[in-house]
């Protein structure tokens, strides 16, 4: 079949909630992909960071097909031999005591709201249903009716209400509209620490140390979505430790798998996570032997290779190659590690046109509201697959 066949037939059966570039993968390995024509491409969109490690790392691989013929699932009923160490691993790379698995991003962060709502009542004191918790605008935390009850994207939330209550909005990156939004009943901040949706957008040096400074000041919480700025993506095991910010609980997702296998987690202090008791919270795959395996795999290969402090390196790289091209389409160069977004002048067009343009050098990626192309390619690329890409890069952005 030809990439048109294989189009025609997923636009036949599927729903149309997406609009993906129209090309057809077939095989990948590390950076690279290939279409079933053959043709092959650079990744820099790692399936929007779950790909750090690079496609189909031959460790994880043997860890899944190793785990896979011994025992895949056994549910939270019963125990296996693989989840004890996944939390271990999980826990001493975090810096968070304990930690509550699932499978998807969005059950990580529905987690976080579930820990920090029953926080308030059982041990802030916040009157029943009373609880408030604060969100930044342009934030991206999933796809679920309680997380785009938070979302200042209107199309995210359009034909989905009545939506959840208790969420209170204030713009990214303003410390100070931060503590007069807190009130008696606030039960915690969630927050990004770059926004990745939102643009690639980086607060102000200090905000989070800011803002970890004002919650503890109110006996508020402050939780982390390092879903997709965590696990070496930014330079830093996670985003947070660039300021030495300490959050009452983190969210991870995405690479904490490799891109194998769906895998996220919820992890917090003693005292945070002491409000889940028996029955309170669960999932039939969460914490699922395989998962666990594919999981203690993948972050091994983190911490093996070096990627944060790699991605911390190629990403000066890249960004100082992509801000000495001057492209006279290009409004800024902005982002921390590999996590790089170009946005583009309003009189360039819109990114869309831009990454159909890449697509032709051989190179993929996705453009986010409109006028920004996201680069964030696997953390194992080198300075010369970065020089291959600027060469098609420099003449798309001519
Ligand atoms: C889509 C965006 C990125 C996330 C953060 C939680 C989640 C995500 C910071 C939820 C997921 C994905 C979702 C995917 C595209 C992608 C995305 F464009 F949607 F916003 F990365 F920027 N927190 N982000 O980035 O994790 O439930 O998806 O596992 O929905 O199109 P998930």
């Amino acid at each position: 079949m030809t990439s048109e066949e294989y189009i025609q037939l997923e636009d036949t059966y599927g729903a149309s909630n997406y609009k993906p570039l129209d090309v057809v993968i077939a095989r990948a390995e590390g950076i690279w992909v290939w279409d079933v024509e053959g043709k092959k491409y650079l990744d820099f969109l790692s399936a929007y960071s779950a790909l750090n490690q690079g496609h189909c790392h031959p460790k994880i691989y043997q860890a899944m097909v190793e785990q896979g013929k011994r025992v895949t699932l056994t549910s939270r009923a019963f125990r296996n031999d693989q989840l004890g160490s996944f939390y271990k691993i999980l826990s001493e790379i975090s810096g968070l005591p304990r930690v509550l698995p699932m499978n998807s991003g969005a059950e990580a962060v529905e987690t976080a709201i579930k820990a920090v709502r029953k926080w308030a009542y059982k041990i802030k004191g916040v009157p029943e249903n009373q609880a408030e918790v604060i969100f930044c605008a342009n934030n991206f935390h999933g796809r679920t009716i309680t997380i785009i009850s938070a979302s200042t994207e209107e199309q995210y939330k359009d034909g989905f209400g009545p939506l959840t209550p208790g969420f209170k909005i204030i713009p990214y990156g303003d410390s100070r509209a931060l503590e007069e939004a807190i009130t008696p009943n606030t039960a915690a901040f969630i927050v990004e620490p770059i926004q990745g949706e939102g643009g690639i957008i980086v607060p102000p040096a200090g905000y989070l140390k800011e803002a970890e400074e004002i919650c503890r000041r109110h006996n508020v919480l402050l939780i982390c979505d390092e879903i997709q700025t965590g696990l070496g993506r930014t330079g830093k095991m996670f985003a947070i430790e660039h300021e030495q910010v300490h959050p009452d609980g983190l969210t991870v997702g995405k690479a904490l798998s490799g891109g194998f296998y769906p895998i996220s987690a919820f992890l917090a202090t003693e005292e945070l996570m002491s409000v889940f008791n028996p029955g309170d919270h669960g999932s039939t795959f969460g914490g699922n032997p395989l998962a666990a395996a594919i999981g203690k795999a993948a972050l091994q290969v983190l911490l093996e290779e070096n990627l944060a402090s790699r991605a911390a390196e190629m990403g000066a790289y890249f960004m100082e190659k992509l801000s000495a091209l001057n492209s006279p389409h290009v409004k800024e160069v902005r982002g921390k590690g590999l996590l790089i977004g170009v946005e583009l002048k309003p009189e360039a067009g819109g990114a869309r046109r831009f990454c159909e343009a890449l697509k032709d050098e051989g190179i993929l990626a996705k453009e986010t509201h409109e006028t920004i192309i996201r680069f964030a390619p696997p953390l194992i690329i080198t300075k010369e697959d970065i020089d291959w890409a600027m060469e098609g890069i420099a003449r798309v952005l001519a």
